[in-house]
């Protein structure tokens, strides 16, 4: 049986790999950082299953990183943690500068403490953010570099400290340059999740407007279910190298917008430019999307499109196993069936409040 340690398993990323490892018949072991807050929603169905284990451990905390290796000795490492949100590096690039770069750093010398660098695969988490400022349409292997974001900086280093131990010390370890990936599971602030949250609270009543940023923003997006697959690929092949992993296709923040709310049964019309752009329902003539420059950021990625061919070529991984509508369209439907759920909690909290006070129930 192999032994996976995956950081950021509670995250959507994380918590998609750990149901494949076990599906797989791994043993699949998770670091989880100390909070008073719980967030361990997405992996809270998998806590009990005999192969799954979790640890407390922090990529800021080399200690820590080290105890986690000694102890689990796994054969694959998924470095899934980081500080994720590009727009929240720009006001803790420190954090994230230690977290997205040093961490790294942290889980390849754990390793090599540990005398494993023989036994044990690393799978880093590196991001399309690399290419940034772009200097070619679409992006594969050899394209240049040019981050634009403390968050594209530090992964930078992640991605060359990667490619350094893997050449100085001949581990096998390799990124995966993962574009854009996206499902149910999202975290409520990414473009994508926003908007079908937004989409399914407005057509059910719940919220009036959605405010965005950049709505000309360019973007490959794939289901994050897809990727995880790609990422144990990755490992799995005879020699360790680095991937583009995307769907090779490329829409815009207003056409996942139209996409979205089409699904719930409105049909957008955008007119206008820059802030002053508004996406309205044809039939009503309501005003339900708008532009706010509180969601813009000091420098924006604009243009990524992926090319997997080595990916596809190589690792057999099918790109296009979800299409972009799909993806759309599941993440929709899980969210209208989550807001339905709260407004039905909300009804019974009325109608039990109503009871109480008229004493009806006591
Ligand atoms: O933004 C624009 C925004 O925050 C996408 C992370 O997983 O993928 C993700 O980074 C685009 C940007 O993701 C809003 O300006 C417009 O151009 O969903 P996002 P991201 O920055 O692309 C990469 C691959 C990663 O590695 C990251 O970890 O959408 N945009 N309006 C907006 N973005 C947000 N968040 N909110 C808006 O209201």
């Amino acid at each position: 049986m192999k032994t996976a340690l995956i950081t950021g398993i509670t995250g959507q990323d994380g918590s998609f790999l750990a149901e494949f490892l076990l599906e797989k018949g791994y043993d699949v072991h998770g670091t989880i950082r100390r909070s008073s807050v719980d967030y361990r929603e997405r992996i809270a169905h998998l806590e009990g299953h005999s192969n799954f284990h979790l640890h407390y451990a922090d990529l800021a905390d080399s200690m820590s990183i080290l105890q986690v290796v000694k102890k689990v000795r796994p054969n694959e490492i998924y470095n899934l943690a980081a500080q994720s949100h590009v727009q929240v590096s720009f006001d803790s690039p420190e954090f994230t500068a230690d977290v997205d770069a040093t961490g790294v750093l942290r889980i390849l010398e754990a390793v090599r403490q540990c005398d494993l660098t023989d036994t044990c695969r690393i799978y880093q988490a590196s991001t399309s953010e690399l290419y940034g400022k772009v200097e070619e349409v679409p992006q594969n292997e050899q394209t240049p570099f040019h981050p634009y974001s403390p968050y594209a900086v530090a992964k930078l280093y992640g991605y060359w400290i990667v490619k350094e131990y893997r050449e100085a010390y001949r581990m096998f370890c390799c990124s995966g340059i993962l574009f854009n990936h996206e499902s149910e599971r999202r975290g409520e602030t990414f473009v994508t999740r926003k908007i079908t949250l937004a989409a399914a609270r407005i057509a059910q009543g719940k919220q009036d407007k959605l405010y965005l940023g950049n709505l000309s923003s360019l973007r490959d997006w794939g289901y994050a279910k897809d990727y995880v697959e790609c990422m144990w690929l990755i490992l799995q092949n005879d020699k360790p190298e680095d991937f583009v992993i995307a769907t090779g296709e490329q829409h815009s923040v207003r056409e996942f917008c139209q996409l979205a709310f089409h699904h719930v049964g409105i049909e957008l019309r955008f007119e206008g430019e820059g802030e002053n752009e508004k996406g309205i329902d044809v039939k009503t003539g309501n005003v339900l999307v708008e532009v706010s420059p509180d969601f813009y950021r000091p420098t924006d990625v604009v243009n990524l499109w992926g090319d997997p061919s080595k990916a596809k070529r190589e690792l057999g991984w099918n790109p296009q196993k979800t299409t972009f509508e799909q993806l759309v369209q599941l993440m929709v439907d899980a969210d209208m069936a989550k807001v339905a759920v709260e407004r039905a909690g909300e009804r019974v909290r009325m109608n039990l409040a109503e009871y109480l006070e008229k004493g009806i129930v006591k």
